[in-house]
């Protein structure tokens, strides 16, 4: 088999890479380890940057999206009881946020696929990468017993945190940055009405909590657990229990519980990789980095580094532009450091920390004052939060 791109990995990275090279009259092939179910039963992000939601029009992937996603103007941050808002819209001339889950842009850019008749094999194991110094790189992989060969000009490897794609860079070349924090986020989604109109990020002395919302019906609501916890231990009636308790008496009596669709536990990691390319393999998405959710980024920062790539390897199939090529690396990093800045200062702040000094945690606390107190500081949060712009690709 022939293709241009080999992309490996079927999640919202790879899917949307594919999605705009194919309309760009670029041939892909997309291999995915799992199959299309299990892919859309992992229940991850649920806001979207602007950015974002732009490319994924410029897709032309967004009917539903722009019909069911609801747009957020402000978020709510919550302090020893006291409501602050923060006026995204007000304080960034006018962007905002989009609540639209990544199983439904999952699913939009899984049936777009299917409708572009471009092939996704699905199932495919032992993905193997080869000759990525050479101009004709391939990829070998298992499908149905049968052994299979795809020979291409470019490898993207946007096969997540535990994908084949990094592995196969030799571990001299690559350098990685990691932080794993001594907590996990106990996440739940219910068919109730969200608590608030805008989402909720609270710091209680018993840990951090957000109010979420997938839209007018459905609720995510995260606890900060201690990493030993077992999902087993969280019954729905003991979630609801103790997020009543580190919510406000008004919140509380607001909160509308039901019966749980899914519960899991995530720990958190802050990760990056670097260089982001080897050869003609890029990386993409969560197979080069992992931030800790609370600042909302994981999505889109891998939808960040898909707006670098296809525009580069759009500009080499349409207009040969070699150059480009070897700048991927440190454009998409560039954005990477900040969103992994923005989501460690938005973790540091808002969880609650055991092993901190007397010293740090004065320090949390200062910090909280000042960036919650000032609008200079609440316009840095707005800012970052939106999503901070894109570099221009020429
Ligand atoms: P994905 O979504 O992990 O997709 C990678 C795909 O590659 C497949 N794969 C392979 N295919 C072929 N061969 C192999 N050898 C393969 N190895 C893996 C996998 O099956 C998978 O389908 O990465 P992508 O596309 O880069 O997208 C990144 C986002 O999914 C991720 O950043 C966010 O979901 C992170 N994240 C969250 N981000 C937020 O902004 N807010 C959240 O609330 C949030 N919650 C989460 C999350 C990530 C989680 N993970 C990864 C543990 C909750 C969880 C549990
Ligand atoms: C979610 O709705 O899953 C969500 C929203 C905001 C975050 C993290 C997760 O910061």
């Amino acid at each position: 088999m022939n293709t241009q791109v080999a992309i490996i990995g079927a999640g919202p990275s790879g899917l949307l890479l594919g999605q705009l090279l194919h309309n760009a009259g670029i041939k892909t092939v997309i291999l995915e380890r799992q199959t299309p179910e299990y892919v859309l039963g992992r229940i991850r992000a649920g806001i979207l940057e602007n950015g974002t939601v732009e490319l994924l029009r410029e897709a032309g992937v967004s009917r539903r999206m722009d019909a069911e996603g609801l747009i957020h103007h402000g978020v709510e941050f919550l302090f020893s009881g006291q409501r602050i808002p923060v006026p995204l819209s007000e304080l960034t001339h006018g962007k905002s946020v989009m609540v639209y889950g990544q199983t439904e842009v999952t699913r939009d850019l899984m049936e777009a696929r299917q409708s572009s008749g471009a092939p996704t094999i699905y199932g495919v194991e032992q993905v193997q990468l080869h000759s990525l110094k050479s101009d004709k790189p391939s990829v070998t992989f298992m499908h149905n017993g049968e052994q299979c060969k795809i020979e291409c000009d470019f490898v993207a490897g946007c096969d997540g945190f535990h994908g084949v794609s990094r592995q196969s860079i030799p571990r001299e070349i690559l350098r990685e940055y990691e932080s794993v924090w001594p907590f996990g986020w106990l996440g739940l989604l219910s068919d109730t009405p969200p608590v608030n109109p805008e989402l909720i990020y609270a710091h209680h002395e018993r840990g951090f909590v957000l109010c979420s919302q997938r839209s007018l019906t459905r609720s995510r609501y995260y606890l900060q657990v201690p990493l030993t916890d077992k999902v087993e231990q969280w019954t729905d009636e003991r979630f609801w229990n103790e997020l009543k308790c580190r919510l406000p008496d008004e919140l509380g009596q607001k909160l509308v519980t039901g019966h749980s669709l899914e519960k899991s536990i995530a720990p958190l990691r802050s990760y990056v990789v670097e260089p982001m390319q080897y050869g003609r393999m890029f990386l993409v998405g969560d197979a080069a980095h992992i931030v800790p959710p609370t600042g909302a980024k994981g999505l889109n920062l891998a939808v960040s580094d898909v707006n670098y790539l296809w525009r580069i390897l759009r500009q080499y199939y349409h207009n040969g532009r070699t150059d480009l090529l070897s700048q991927y690396s440190q454009l998409a990093l560039n954005r990477v450091w900040k969103g992994e800045r923005f989501s460690w200062f938005m973790t540091h702040l808002l969880h609650d920390f055991q092993s901190k000094s007397a010293f740090d945690k004065k320090m949390q606390e200062a910090d909280r004052q000042y960036y919650l107190g000032s609008r200079a500081g609440l316009t840095t949060i707005a800012e970052n939060y939106v999503g901070l712009p894109y570099e221009t690709v020429e």
